[in-house]
């Protein structure tokens, strides 16, 4: 009989060698291959049922576009029915309409006429001899987006190989120009992201193409995004110089086939660093036909270049302002040059000065509003989601709505600079969708942000939605293995504005782990209150940059020196009466740039919706929540149910220890503990610093600080990645 002690060893010693084995032998899953992982779907009739049913698969036509879908759609199903041979009875027939077998495809026109030349049709019935799975569009980019949804779709189970009836799936991008903006340096560093270095290699380029610009455009046409700008808002002008464009042109080369369109940041005083000018005045006539003849090398280089996006009298970048110019005067300059090759300018608004002592969130309102109808045709105003700067909640800007006669581009941050970069899990989907969803009644009840970015309420030609991209050259692209989600987020609700964020997340885990329902069931919590969960152990209640200076990474309430709009004390304005900014008509009276819907509503303290009391109000201490806590308290408790949120995940991550590979699991554990650590920081920092203003007992259901106030206000973090300020 063996002793229990030997046993155990013999145990132990089975378990050292299987594990130390088993990353030998489980494929490394490192995160590389994002959702498009294409892992074998579980044992399943359904699984059977597709493999009887995929036959071989044809392909009508011939561009780099088709032949890119073909690729995907044999790696795809290889992957994903691991055994098929593509002998099933149902040929897969892959081709635009007007290159399918003529005879059968009259039912199909119906369907697809209505499509615009992106979208796509999967389309069966056994009416159509062969029974085929067809996937096809107006154009070959139109089949190739289809191409991914059908995989999707075999995937997540919406697409059903039993059902004998017909399958007509349509689908069409609302917004014309779905885009990935880079703050990207040409030196590879990359402003506010966590992944790693910038993934254009400038210095090999154009010799030396990365393969990873590949699987780049199959990642961003999986979910539609077609345009990506490559370069720092915060411009250099090198990039437009003849050297770069060719180096551009190499990248712009393998991404075309996906449908992606490539753009550059241009730099206003381009004029005077690589052009020799002395002026970069948009009014000066030498300075004009510079910036045409820069534009129309561009497009000898770059045929289909997409157009610029501009950063201009903002945080010291120069602009038209530098000469008593108007934006208006600078982006037509740029317009005008770019009309001839239907190229578009982005312009960013952006701007806001310390030398102006009016609160820093009426400003941009304030100095774009009054030039709506000013600007080009192909001039799109690109404006972020709230007035100041992509915090963990703001209200959405008031500029969306009050310009019917100017295009508006929705500028998002799927990088987290605010939201605990790429350490802290922070699903922002739902923060997106928040914003897509607000009602501006601007143009009465319904005029929400994604209508006014669709176009719906005025006659624009262009319509652009814009993504400050979290991706660098870790392997994981993104730094926190679960951050991918934002990525694919951002370009589903691109194409989608009207997606549900639980929706988006389940595909996006089907994909990326697996559709096991232990799997889904888990995580789906996880990711859906990640971003509220971090709105409450950092900026609760509508309270807003309150983070450590420069790199913007933990807590800094006590911020206070150097440029007012630039400090913590600015937004908070904690006193012994109370907490919050008074932006209604007794303060900055911010109020009066939204409609006087959201102006009633929003003004009144008892209607206001309390998750934006604080951005809008100045709120006595023991000011009554409906809740019934006073507001010390209430803020205690969101910052406490932060911290609590994210201590359950760890628990809910441990749970599924067996059914995600060790590498990604591991990798999770280790940040979800330190985002633990991080949010407890960020409650014991912030509440000890607003208690010396309250002068309340710390809220009895709140756990006690750790230490004390001078302790987080000793905390250095150093080198932080994304950090301007070291770039
Ligand atoms: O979010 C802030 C950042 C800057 C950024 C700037 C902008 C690219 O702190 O790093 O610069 O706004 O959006 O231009």
């Amino acid at each position: 009989m063996l002793h229990s002690l030997a046993r155990r060893r013999i145990k132990n010693t089975l378990f050292l060698l299987l594990g130390f084995a088993l990353p030998f032998f489980s494929q490394a899953e490192d995160g590389y291959k994002l959702w498009l992982r294409y892992a074998p779907l579980e044992e399943s009739a359904m699984t059977l049922s597709w493999t009887n049913s995929i036959g071989e698969l044809e392909l009508f036509g011939a561009s780099e576009t088709l032949q890119a879908a073909k690729t995907e759609m044999e790696l795809g199903i290889s992957g994903l029915l691991g055994n098929s041979d593509f002998k099933g009875q149902s040929p897969i027939w892959l081709g635009p309409l007007d290159q399918l077998p003529p005879a059968d495809t009259r039912a199909l026109r119906d369907e697809i006429q209505s499509l615009n030349d992106e979208g796509y049709l999967i389309y069966r019935s056994d009416a159509i001899e062969g029974d085929p799975w067809i996937v096809t569009g107006k154009t070959d980019i139109g089949v190739l987006y289809g191409t991914f949804a059908f995989l999707r779709m075999v995937q997540s189970g919406e697409l059903n190989p039993d059902l004998n009836q017909t399958i007509a799936i349509v689908s069409e991008p609302k917004i014309q120009h779905r885009l990935l903006n880079h703050w990207d340096n040409l030196t590879r560093t990359v402003e506010r992201v966590q992944s790693g270095q910038s993934i254009w290699e400038w210095f090999q380029l154009p010799d030396y193409v990365s393969p990873r610009y590949r699987d780049y455009a199959r990642a961003n046409a999986s979910v539609g995004i077609n345009g990506t700008v490559l370069t720092n808002v915060n411009s250099n002008a090198l990039v437009l110089t003849t050297e770069y464009l060719y180096k551009t042109a190499a990248i712009a080369n393998e991404l075309r086939p996906y449908g992606i369109k490539v753009y550059l940041t241009a730099r206003f005083s381009a004029p005077i660093e690589i052009g020799g000018l002395k002026t970069a005045d948009p009014l000066n006539a030498e300075v004009a036909k510079w910036w045409k003849k820069k534009i129309d090398e561009i497009y000898s280089i770059i045929p289909d270049f997409g157009g610029f996006l501009v950063k201009a009298n903002s945080e010291g970048q120069p602009g038209p302002q530098d000469y008593d110019r108007s934006h208006a005067d600078g982006a037509n300059l740029l317009a005008d040059a770019l009309a001839p090759h239907s190229g578009i300018v982005m312009w960013r608004a952006f701007v806001y000065s310390h030398k102006n002592t009016v609160d820093r969130a009426k400003q941009a309102y304030t100095e774009f509003v009054p030039m709506d109808g000013s600007f080009r045709d192909n001039v799109i105003i690109q404006t972020k989601n709230g007035p100041i700067d992509f915090m963990p909640r703001e209200p959405f800007h008031p500029m969306f709505g009050a310009m019917p006669k100017t295009p508006l581009a929705l500028e998002l941050q799927i990088t987290q600079e605010y939201l605990g970069g790429a350490v802290h899990l922070a699903y922002l989907a739902p923060l997106f969708e928040e914003v897509l969803d607000s009602d501006t009644f601007t143009n009465g009840q319904g005029s929400t942000v994604a209508k006014i970015i669709e176009g719906e309420f005025s006659d624009v030609q262009h319509t652009v939605i814009a993504g400050v991209a979290n991706i660098g050259t870790d392997r994981n692209w993104t730094g926190h293995p679960l951050l991918q989600s934002n990525w694919y987020a951002f370009g589903r609700l691109a194409w989608e504005p009207q997606l549900s964020s639980e929706t988006i997340a389940t595909e996006w885990i089907q994909q990326t782990f697996n559709a096991e329902p232990e799997i889904v069931d888990t995580l789906i919590p996880m990711l859906m209150e990640s971003r509220e969960a971090v709105v409450n152990y950092s900026m609760p209640l509508g309270l807003h940059h309150i983070m450590a200076r420069g790199h913007h990474y933990g807590p800094g309430p006590w911020v206070d020196e150097g440029r007012a709009d630039w400090t913590s004390l600015y937004y908070h304005r904690a006193d012994e009466q109370g907490l919050g900014f008074d932006r209604t008509s007794t303060g900055s009276n911010a109020l009066e740039q939204y409609s006087p819907t959201i102006r009633n509503q929003w003004s009144d303290v008892e209607k206001i919706p309390e998750e934006l009391l604080l951005w809008f109000h100045h709120v006595p201490w023991n000011f009554e929540m409906k809740s019934g806590n006073i507001l010390w308290d209430e803020l205690g408790l969101h910052y406490q149910m932060g911290v609590d949120a994210v201590r359950s995940w760890k628990e809910e991550w441990e749970s599924l220890s067996d059914k995600i590979d060790p590498e990604r699991h591991h990798h999770v554990a280790v940040l979800l503990k330190r985002q633990e650590r991080e949010a407890i920081e960020y409650k014991d920092a912030c509440l000890t610093y607003f208690q010396t203003f309250a002068n309340l007992p710390w809220p009895s259901k709140v756990e006690p600080a750790e230490h004390d106030l001078e302790f987080y206000k000793a905390i250095k973090r150093h080198h932080v990645p994304g950090d301007p300020s070291e770039q």
